[in-house]
């Protein structure tokens, strides 16, 4: 695919391109040699035994050889991209970071968003984690908020983190199962600590299923600090907030995916950018002044727990653009060294001792990943800023240091630390006591309330999903103890939730309710009630054969684009198709290169000779019936019509004449009614989806 953005270069582009290296006119060895063939090894002979000297063959198999490095333990699927962030209002009253005391100032940033448990090489779209990794290179240095589209952890501290990632890899026998969280050993550990149960309805829910990364929330997770620079600390929680909403796929379409294309969302974010459908995400803040540390009734440095924004509203405090996609995906996106620990003055640390494990573990994992403490040196972890020290040599060392003095103090000058204390990075000076000890505060041993608070913010048919999502999870697992220790869990965040779930597991449903639900609930928590109507950056199938009617595709593909949306030309064969009236048509995509789980709703325009082909095609007529079931919108005109109604769709009401609009399904038998049509549709398309027909069952796909 041509490479289309180019937007204005930041100074990490230009830092970034000083390192690039070009395909060549001619090809070389490491040393600049010319080689001149590269297609036969040196022999004595040309049946004769390969020699020793050829350096060539040496250099380019030994290079091989050696291409890989060690994935990352976690979130080792990913994909990343670069961008700006700018802030709407200084934000001076709160900290002192550079980057936000300007809003005319673009801060370059890559990002990388990420699965957590599957390899390099798994499906995009599995109920996962999604990690939401932000690196900004500001004129400070790097500040990196490494974080997920989930605002709570499964674990209060890091000690524990090696057992809940031996949980939920692939079990170590027969490294079984690939990405999923749906097997014995996983659900086995869940069961066995309380703390993770807020955390296991968020991965239940559809947050575990984004319909891309750009209409996914981010969370910084932990509490950390905001210093001014009179020295005043609060505490702030980060969100992102996506501009395009928050969607999700549902869980049959994804699985699906993770065959069909098992590239969804990185292929998403890549042509986003490349159409210049931008990805945009709004950054806001929780503030919480340091008095107020203990008025909630759980502990804010306690990672299991959200600050609910009831409590604490959320300010907007700026926008992070995506606007261009790495040169080399190895080079930026697997190189790319994240730490929790690269603050700048103004952002610090509280003692959220999961924040406090993440602080050593992510510089120790980059050092045997990237397997040099120079991985600094690497483009894509350099700053923009200019930086000195005294730390010298080391395996791989890229920078030539000129100066004789690599020691402090010194009398020969350079590298002298900040002349004051105000200067340079001060932590904050927070005051510490206490006997050394392995064990919990008090405060954090809640661990019901909040997964009761989701569960009631979300509506309906997320419920249900989240059901469904406990009916496979647990299903997976054989051992009746560990289905029956989650269902008593399970009652301890709602009776009802627990009856329902014992249900589809084989487990004996709980007469009596072990906590009564406390009925509160935050409407920020529901995703539905995050939902933004926006056609923008859809993928729309049209399925179409020799004999369609070309105006109304153009009609509706115009109407698409209009809606910043892509209407693509699905047909049986490669190629392109002619219309009733001569048209020649492109073919985008046929139903074996694509299926409907890869766009988000389906045209079927008119044509006599068209649908009559169509009907002949089981593909086309499941193509349709998986976008019912996926309740996504469908639109058909004219004969297109007859098509819809071949399928198995039941329980909509067709149009006989002029336009129906029934759930999402909008007909119209007529073409005179095609801009009332395209503006139905569009419609349809922003709502996202239409969870009324989720009941119909009797539809195959
Ligand atoms: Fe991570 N995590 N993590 N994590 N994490 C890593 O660092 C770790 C946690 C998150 O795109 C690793 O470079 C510990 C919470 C993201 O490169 C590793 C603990 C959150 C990424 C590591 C946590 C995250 C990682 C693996 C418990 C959300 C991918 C490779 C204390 C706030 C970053 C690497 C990227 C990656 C350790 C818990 C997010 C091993 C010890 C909580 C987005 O260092």
């Amino acid at each position: 695919m041509m490479r289309k953005s180019q937007p204005n270069k930041t100074a990490k582009t230009k830092s970034l391109e000083q390192f690039q290296v070009d395909a060549g006119e001619q090809l070389t060895t490491n040393q600049g040699v010319v080689v001149d063939n590269t297609d036969n090894s040196l022999k004595a002979g040309n049946r004769g035994s390969s020699l020793q000297e050829d350096f060539h063959f040496q250099e380019k198999l030994s290079h091989f050889d050696r291409e890989r490095i060690p994935e990352r333990v976690v979130h080792a699927r990913g994909a990343g991209a670069h961008g700006y962030f700018q802030v709407y209002k200084p934000l001076t009253e709160y900290s002192k970071a550079q980057f936000l005391q300007d809003s005319s100032i673009q801060t370059p940033v890559f990002a990388r968003f990420s699965t957590v448990a599957g390899s390099r090489g798994s499906g995009d779209s599995v109920r996962d984690v999604r990690g939401f990794a932000v690196k900004f290179y500001t004129q400070e240095g790097n500040y990196d908020l490494v974080g997920n589209n989930i605002p709570v952890f499964f674990i209060q501290d890091a000690i524990k983190f090696p057992d809940i990632v031996h949980s939920i890899k692939p079990e170590p026998d027969n490294e079984i199962p690939q990405a999923s969280t749906a097997h014995p050993s996983f659900w086995d550990f869940i069961s066995l600590v309380p703390e993770s149960t807020h955390m296991i309805m968020w991965l239940l829910s559809d947050r575990t299923l984004p319909r891309s990364f750009s209409r996914m929330q981010g969370f910084g997770v932990h509490t950390y600090r905001l210093v001014n620079a009179e020295g005043k600390s609060r505490f702030v929680k980060f969100h992102w907030k996506p501009i395009l909403g928050v969607h999700s796929l549902v869980f049959d379409e994804a699985q699906k995916l993770a065959g069909k294309d098992p590239d969804f969302q990185r292929r998403d974010l890549w042509e986003s950018i490349e159409k210049g459908n931008y990805p945009e995400f709004e950054l806001g803040v929780q503030i919480i002044e340091e008095e107020d540390e203990h008025k909630f009734d759980f502990d804010i440095l306690d990672s299991t727990k959200l600050i609910p924004e009831e409590l604490v509203p959320v300010r907007a405090i700026g926008k992070m653009v995506l606007n261009r996609n790495p040169d080399n995906f190895f080079a930026e996106t697997e190189q790319v060294a994240f730490q929790p620990s690269n603050v700048v003055p103004g952002i610090d640390f509280s003692d959220d001792p999961l924040l406090q494990g993440r602080l050593f573990s992510y510089h120790d994992t980059q050092l045997h990943r990237l397997g040099s403490s120079n991985f600094v040196n690497l483009p894509i972890n350099r700053p923009v800023c200019p930086f000195h020290n005294n730390q010298q040599d080391g395996r791989m060392q890229m920078g030539v240091k000129t100066s004789r003095v690599n020691y402090y103090p010194n009398a020969l000058g350079g590298g002298q630390p900040a002349p004051s204390e105000t200067e340079g990075y001060v932590h904050y000076p927070e005051r510490v006591e206490g006997h050394k000890i392995r064990e919990r505060s008090p405060g954090f041993g809640e661990h019901f309330s909040q997964a009761t608070l989701f569960w009631n913010s979300l509506s309906a048919f997320e419920q249900e999903h989240l059901v469904e999502a406990a009916y496979f999870e647990l299903g997976k697992v054989e051992d009746q103890g560990v289905r029956e220790r989650m269902v008593d869990r399970l009652n301890h965040v709602d009776h009802e939730l627990a009856k329902r779930v014992a249900i589809g597991i084989g487990v004996t449903a709980p007469t009596q309710s072990i906590m009564p639900n406390h009925g509160q609930s935050s409407p920020a928590l529901s995703q539905n009630a995050l939902a933004v109507k926006t056609g923008k950056g859809r993928k729309v199938a049209i399925l179409a054969a020799n004999g369609v009617e070309a105006e109304q595709v153009t009609a509706i593909k115009q109407a698409l684009t209009e809606a910043g949306a892509e209407g693509l030309i699905v047909s049986k064969f490669l190629g392109s198709i002619e219309s009733a009236t001569g048209e020649i048509l492109k073919v985008d995509q046929t139903f074996l290169t694509s299926a409907s789980v890869m766009f988000d709703a389906v045209y079927v325009p008119d044509g006599t000779q068209s649908i009559e082909i169509l009907k002949a095609n089981g593909d086309a007529i499941s193509f349709i019936n998986e976008a019912f079931l996926h309740c996504k919108a469908i639109a058909a005109t004219g004969e297109g019509v007859e098509l819809l109604k071949e399928s198995n769709i039941s329980n909509i009401t067709f149009s006989e004449d002029s336009l129906q609009d029934d759930q999402g399904v909008i007909s119209a038998k007529m073409s005179s009614s095609l801009s009332a049509v395209a503006k139905s549709f569009v419609e349809a398309i922003a709502e996202h989806r239409f969870w009324s027909r989720r009941i119909q069952p009797k539809v195959p796909a």
